[in-house]
This record gives structure tokens, C-alpha cells and sequence, in this order.
């Protein structure tokens, strides 16, 4: 039977104003209709912003601690339901079983994370400068926080949003992906169960223009946060810088392997297969270029081939798929399109490249693994986010010529190295403009517990996830609190 998803505003779950709804499909098998979702427009997005605003003053006020204790129930709750999530997320989104479970440990992972920042929002307690004065910062929520997340992620996403927002004491209005609206409201339920008030958690389905628009302009938010692709960050940031708003975003990768001539080379291989196929090459941080010394690169490409052509493409709810689908349409469309272009290019395509309606992929949006040889680095399958199970290979004659490559491109997600030399592996530590380095790992598998994001055009503003210089630096300003005991007017930098 088809459910039917609603809005959850002010504690209620209620339909779209409109009384549309539209259709969540399983990207495995389009027979398969998940859910029938709202499809909201501006009036709900006001009725959500309108709760958030007014459960703020009691929300902000309870103790920190209190606020973590119900994170850490929404965790045990979904700890408990973990079957159950991570089947949906792979129906959903269609990433393989494994990776659905995976989604789900991850909002796990970060929601006890970030219950236990309630017994820790630190600030810092410093002497002052006079007699009987004291000195102190500490973090005080922003108010109203808009997020919105995209469905390669679907839980693990919205929670590196959700939680810290918050815990540090904000009220949310949540607009999910079109593509995932079940896993959102799944995450949302919890939340509910785990006893976070009426107001303070809203969630609004529908699309970019008509509900992520207007919550991006609304004059009572008081800080977006987005994950999601460059064009529409790059759109949203301008807005939020006209109307002076609080601004983050993560929007994407072209994140590089090195291979050099010293590399365990089964140790690489399994790494850029993983990084390059793994969710079908939709993470922002998806390994899609190899950058290989060209004393290993022929038997690397052989191998790589070898191994990538093995690969089981299909509904990831079966056992022995390894590589699922593309999310939609759309994205399926876009993988093609860039195959195309990087034919044009002059890249050599050694493996796959088409669409495949093989076995059981006859109505879904498959692609077959697909390895391009010969990229040079000006070509834009070499620059530029595909988002699907494209590898390029690019062949270089030592570490500087790969470091080079590696940067020179507007991204900064992610970027590893497989070598046995520590000094090479040191250098790149060192020379790679990247947020997130990996030495003998592939490019992905950030852990929640340091600062997710990159630099140049991968993201702006304070990073997701937990650490120093994470999601804590977006959902909180800081004050700063001078207490003056002395009884007499004292006078800072006045001799
Ligand atoms: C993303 O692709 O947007 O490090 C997130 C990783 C995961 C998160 C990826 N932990 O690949």
C-alpha cells in the first residue's frame, strides 16, 4: 500500500496547504511507488516557521543537558529500528543494504554525538585585565534554523543538521529532498517519540522553488544550512548574503586518488573501486579520479578494469548487488551526458558507459560501471562533479605532477594517497588543499566526530558534523559576558 507522508508543523501532522501530493518512487524499480507526499508551498512554510518561532524562547531556555537527553533517546530509538531504516533508505535512494545500514549508523553515530554536547557547549572562562572582574564567552543558539539536505544522505545527512541545531538550543523547519521524503519523516518521528516539543522540530516536503525558496527568504530565519549541489548553493548564498543571514553550505567534490609507483596495489584498488562505485558514485565525496604514476598505471588499469567489470549492478535490496542506481532520472541523464561529453573530449572509454536494463534493472535508472583512460586535466570530465559511477584515469611522472593535477581544480572535498613512502605521503598531507585527507584510505568514510566539508567551491561558512570548527560554530553566535564585582567604574585600556 502507498503511505501517505504529511508536514509535521507545530507538533501536528497535516497536509499540504494545496492539497497536492506528489510521488516518492523506489530509483531500483519505478513500479514501486513509496509514498504519496505533500507538496507544500509558501503558506506552509510560514505556518512552520510561524511554530518554530514561537516554541523558540522555551526551547532555548531548557537546560542544555535536558536537550541532549532526548537525543540520546531519538538514538536508542533508532539503534533499536536500524533494520527497519536502513531497508527504507536503500528502497528510497537505492544505495546497496550494507550502505543503507550504514546511512542509518551514521545519524546514530551523531545524534548520541551531539546529546553528549549538552553537557559540553563550552565556551571560555579568561582572567581579565581589572581586579574583581570576571570574563567569559559562551554560545547562545541563532533562533529559527532552516536546513536542507539531499537525499544521497538521507537520514545521515539531516541528522549532521538536525542534531547540533538542536542541542545547541535552535528551533528547525526541515525541507528534505523531493527524492527521500519517507527517510526524512522517518528521522522526524523519532525526534517526535523521543519527546522534542511541539515547535520545535517542523518539516515541509516539497521542492526547491516552492518551499526551499521561501524558507531561504523568510525574514524570521535566522540561519540556512545546505547541502546539495554548487548551482544552488551558489543561488542560495547570494540571497543569504543581501538579507544578512547565517550561511553554510557543503556543494560537492571532484576528489582525486593518487596512486604512486610504491603503493600496496590490491590496497588501491580495493580503495578506488570502493571510492569510485561505492552508492554508484553519488557522495559528494566519491573517488572520480585516479591520479597514477605511470610506472604502475597499465597494471593498474587492468586490474581496476578487471575488477569494476565484476561488479553486480541492481536493486540493492537484494544480497548480491553491489552497485545500485541513480537516484532519478535526472541524475541518470546526467551520468550519460558526461559520458558523452568525455567521448567528445578524446577520453578513451574502456569500460561501460551506457545505461543497462539487464536482469532486474529493466525499470530502474542503472548505469554500468563506467572507467575512462587517456583524461587529460582540462578535460570537464576531469574537473567537474558527475555524481555517478564515472572513474577518470589520469597518468603523471611523479608526486609533484599528481599534487598539481589534484589541486588544480575549483573543489576541495576530499583526496587520498596510497603510498608505502611516508615523506611522499607527508608531502601530500601537507601540500593537498582539501578538507578532508586520506593516507592509504580511500575518499571516503568521514567519521562524525571531526568537521565534515573542503575548500575553494566545495563549501562555505562553518563545516557539518561534529569537532572544532564543526556544525557547533553554525547553530550558535557567540556572547561575550564581562562582570564587573568591584563596586567602583573600572576602566578597561585606560591607564
Ligand atoms: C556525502 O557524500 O555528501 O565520508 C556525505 C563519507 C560519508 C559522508 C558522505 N561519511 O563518504
Amino acid at each position: 500500500m502507498t503511505e501517505s507522508i504529511n508536514n509535521f508543523i507545530n507538533g501536528k501532522w497535516v497536509q499540504a496547504m494545496s492539497g497536492k501530493r506528489f510521488p516518492s518512487l523506489n530509483p531500483a524499480d519505478s513500479r514501486d511507488v513509496i509514498a504519496r507526499v505533500a507538496d507544500s508551498d509558501v503558506r506552509d512554510v510560514n505556518a512552520a516557521v510561524k511554530a518554530a518561532r514561537l516554541a523558540f524562547p522555551s526551547w532555548s531556555n531548557l537546560p542544555a543537558p535536558k536537550r541532549g537527553e532526548m537525543l540520546y533517546r531519538a538514538a536508542e530509538i533508532m539503534v533499536k529500528r536500524k533494520k527497519v531504516l536502513g531497508t527504507l533508505v536503500t528502497r528510497e535512494m537505492g544505495k546497496i543494504l550494507p550502505e543503507g545500514l550504514g546511512d542509518v549508523q551514521e545519524a546514530i553515530d551523531m545524534t548520541y554525538y551531539m546529546a553528549g554536547e549538552g553537557r559540553r557547549l563550552c565556551g571560555e572562562t579568561v582572567p581579565s585585565e581589572l581586579p574583581n572582574k570576571d570574563a567569559k564567552s559562551m554560545r547562545v543558539p541563532m533562533g529559527v534554523c532552516g536546513l536542507i539536505t539531499p537525499w544521497n544522505f538521507p537520514i545521515a545527512i539531516p541528522s549532521w543538521k538536525i542534531t547540533p541545531a538542536l542541542i545547541a538550543g535552535n528551533t528547525v523547519v526541515f525541507k528534505p529532498a523531493e527524492e527521500t521524503p519517507v527517510c526524512a519523516t522517518r528521522f522526524v518521528e523519532i525526534l517526535e517519540e523521543a519527546g522534542v516539543p511541539h515547535g520545535v522540530i517542523n518539516l515541509v516536503h516539497g521542492f526547491g522553488e516552492t518551499v526551499g525558496d521561501p524558507l531561504v527568504r523568510h525574514p524570521d530565519v535566522d540561519a540556512i544550512a545546505f547541502t546539495g549541489s554548487n548551482e544552488v548553493g551558489s543561488q542560495i548564498a547570494g540571497i543569504c548574503g543581501s538579507l544578512q543571514k547565517h550561511f553554510m553550505m557543503e556543494t560537492g567534490g571532484k576528489n582525486p586518488i593518487i596512486i604512486m609507483d610504491d603503493a600496496d596495489m590490491d590496497l588501491a584498488i580495493e580503495g578506488a573501486l570502493w571510492g569510485g562505485f561505492g552508492t554508484s558514485g553519488q557522495r559528494c565525496t566519491a573517488a572520480s579520479r585516479l591520479i597514477v604514476h605511470k610506472k604502475v598505471c597499465d597494471r593498474l588499469i587492468k586490474q581496476f578494469k578487471k575488477r569494476a567489470a565484476c561488479l553486480i549492478v541492481g536493486n540493492g535490496q537484494e544480497q548480491k548487488t553491489q552497485m545500485g542506481p541513480m537516484v532519478n532520472e535526472a541524475q541518470y541523464q546526467k551520468a550519460l551526458n558526461y559520458i558523452d561529453i568525455g567521448k567528445k573530449e578524446g577520453a578513451r572509454l574502456i569500460l561501460g558507459g551506457k545505461g543497462t536494463k539487464r536482469g532486474n534493472c529493466a525499470y530502474g535508472n542503472f548505469i554500468e560501471p563506467t572507467i575512462f583512460v587517456d583524461v587529460t586535466p582540462a578535460m570537464r570530465i576531469a574537473r567537474e562533479e558527475i555524481f555517478g559511477p564515472v572513474v577518470s584515469i589520469l597518468k603523471v611522472n611523479n608526486l609533484r605532477e599528481a599534487i598539481k593535477i589534484a589541486n588544480d581544480i575549483s573543489f576541495g572535498l576530499s583526496a587520498a594517497i596510497y603510498s608505502r613512502d611516508v615523506n611522499k605521503t607527508a608531502v601530500f598531507e601537507r601540500d593537498m588543499d582539501a578538507g578532508l585527507i586520506y593516507i592509504n584510505a580511500s575518499t571516503i568514510g568521514a567519521e562524525i566526530q571531526l568537521p565534515f566539508g573542503g575548500t575553494k567551491k566545495t563549501g562555505l561558512g562553518p563545516r557539518d558534523a561534529g569537532g572544532r570548527g564543526g556544525a557547533l560554530d553554525h547553530y550558535t553566535k557567540w556572547k561575550v559576558i564581562y562582570r564587573d564585582f568591584s563596586g567602583h567604574l573600572q576602566k578597561a585600556q585606560i591607564d
